[in-house]
């Protein structure tokens, strides 16, 4: 069986765990920690990766590809090769555009630490460009790419809230304010599988933040 290996509290570990759930495919979790990753399977020393019956694989979005052509039932791309392609684009734009630039607010908005000015100033540009690209691209009518669900949401649902919240706390305004974010999240959250992954991340975000005040 499938092992997702990772921490409920990250979005990345949980962009795959939804698609896993959606999609019907059984699976185990098994906890791994920043810090406690296995080297041959994740060089970077990042979560998630996933244990196959080949061997292991890092890196969300092959894990979402290799998911999606192993275990077709459920389906979370559009047959047609142009409809794919954009659906692909959106959920590549959502990591590495949005998630990985807002990513430099975390360390100060979510944990506690300190971000420079500079960098702040830098983040806030980068990012209200790239907001307003994403604009362009995103449907949410009512999915993130369109009419269905899609690999796309799998990075939005859980990737978003994080670039509202850190915008909102750093920045004092949502970077996100003038899409519908808030209602597509809404929705999302009324899925079963979403629930469970909230209440996943929440209790996981506990231990992690008592795990950081007993360590030195
Ligand atoms: N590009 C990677 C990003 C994964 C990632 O950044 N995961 C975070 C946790 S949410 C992590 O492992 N951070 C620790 C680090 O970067 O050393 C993916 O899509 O899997």
């Amino acid at each position: 069986m499938l092992k997702l290996c990772g921490f409920a509290a990250s979005n990345y570990h949980n962009k795959v765990k939804f698609a896993l759930l959606e999609k019907g495919v059984p699976f185990e979790e098994e906890l791994a920690w920043v810090g406690q990753t296995d080297a041959a399977a994740s060089p970077l020393g990042k979560v998630p990766y996933l244990k196959t019956k080949q061997g292991a694989l890092c890196e969300s979005a092959v894990m979402l590809e290799y998911i999606e052509q192993h275990y077709p039932q459920n389906p979370l791309l559009p047959a047609d090769p142009f409809a794919a392609a954009k659906v692909r684009e959106l959920a590549l734009f959502l990591d590495l555009h949005l998630e990985l630039v807002a990513r430099n607010l975390y360390p100060e908005a979510f944990f506690g630490g300190k971000v420079s000015d500079s960098v702040k100033e830098k983040v806030g540009t980068q990012l209200e460009k790239n907001v307003a690209a994403f604009a362009n691209l995103a449907k949410f009518s009512p999915f993130v790419a369109g009419d269905t669900l899609t690999l796309a949401d799998c990075a939005a649902v859980t990737h978003l809230p994080l670039v509202s919240g850190a915008t909102k706390i750093i920045y004092g305004k949502d970077f996100l304010a003038a899409l519908p974010a808030r209602d597509y999240l809404k929705m999302m959250g009324e899925r079963p599988h979403m629930q469970t992954i909230n209440a996943d991340r929440k209790a996981n975000m506990e231990l992690m933040m008592s795990r950081m005040k007993t360590k030195p």
